[in-house]
């Protein structure tokens, strides 16, 4: 694991603007979250798909014919706190621009589908190694098994204290209360821990 780019994460020094990232697996639903809650038109960067890429299964995403090539972006205000969301690229080969995405998010939504929860270790390793406070969102696929949250708590190997939110991807309040989860965890967890000046954290490399 390199070093070498680090991931700023500090307590917010300015609690009425938070940037915070969303991370998950490939065609898990990152682009369909922030069109969904964004208040401004979102800077997507979509592409269309080529056969070309065998490395990410699309097994569950038949219809999906673009992906996140850079990253997402939207904004939106809760309760005075205005929220950048920056999503990143779901594909392996544009993992490389992690860090430079969440460089300075104080927070970040890991989004799993509970079909393929496997596909979510290496968002989870990532960050817990930038030492972000997250919440999980499980995005709710119509042919997908309801599990209690504690189950998915249990599958993904987390601690009591992470939230765990049931979601739908496509439906704007429903993301609003995951965002909403997100910076009363995140307020609360900086509130009652001394932040890391700094965190080393890379997206593994395949
Ligand atoms: N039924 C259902 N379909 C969804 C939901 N969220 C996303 N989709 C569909 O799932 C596919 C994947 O959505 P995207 O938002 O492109 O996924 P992504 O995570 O941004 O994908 P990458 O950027 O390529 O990793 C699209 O075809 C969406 O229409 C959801 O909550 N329910
Ligand atoms: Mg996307």
């Amino acid at each position: 694991m390199s070093t070498s780019s680090a991931v700023a994460v500090r307590a917010p020094a300015d609690a009425s603007r938070l940037k915070i990232v969303l991370t998950g697996p490939f065609g898990v639903g990152k682009t369909t979250l922030v069109g969904a809650v964004s208040e401004i038109a979102p800077l997507t960067t979509e592409a269309v798909m080529t056969t070309a890429n065998t490395a990410d299964d699309t097994t569950h995403t038949p219809a999906k014919t673009t992906t996140t090539v850079a990253m997402d972006f939207g904004r939106l205000e809760i309760n005075g706190v205005t929220v950048y969301v920056y999503g990143t690229p779901g594909q392996h080969r544009f993992w490389f621009m992690w860090d430079a995405i969440a460089r300075g998010a104080v927070g970040a939504v890991v989004l799993v589908d509970t079909r393929r929860l496997q596909e979510s270790f290496r968002h989870l390793d990532y960050v817990e190694n930038a030492d972000l406070p997250f919440v999980i969102a499980v995005n709710q696929f119509p042919d997908g098994q309801i599990h209690p949250a504690d189950a998915v708590r249990d599958a993904l190997a987390i601690t009591a204290d992470v939230p765990v939110v049931t979601i739908d991807a496509r439906d704007r309040d429903s993301v609003r209360d995951l965002l909403i989860a997100l910076v009363e965890h995140v307020l609360t967890r900086t509130r009652t821990t001394p932040a890391k000046a700094t965190a080393a954290s890379s997206p593994p490399t395949s």
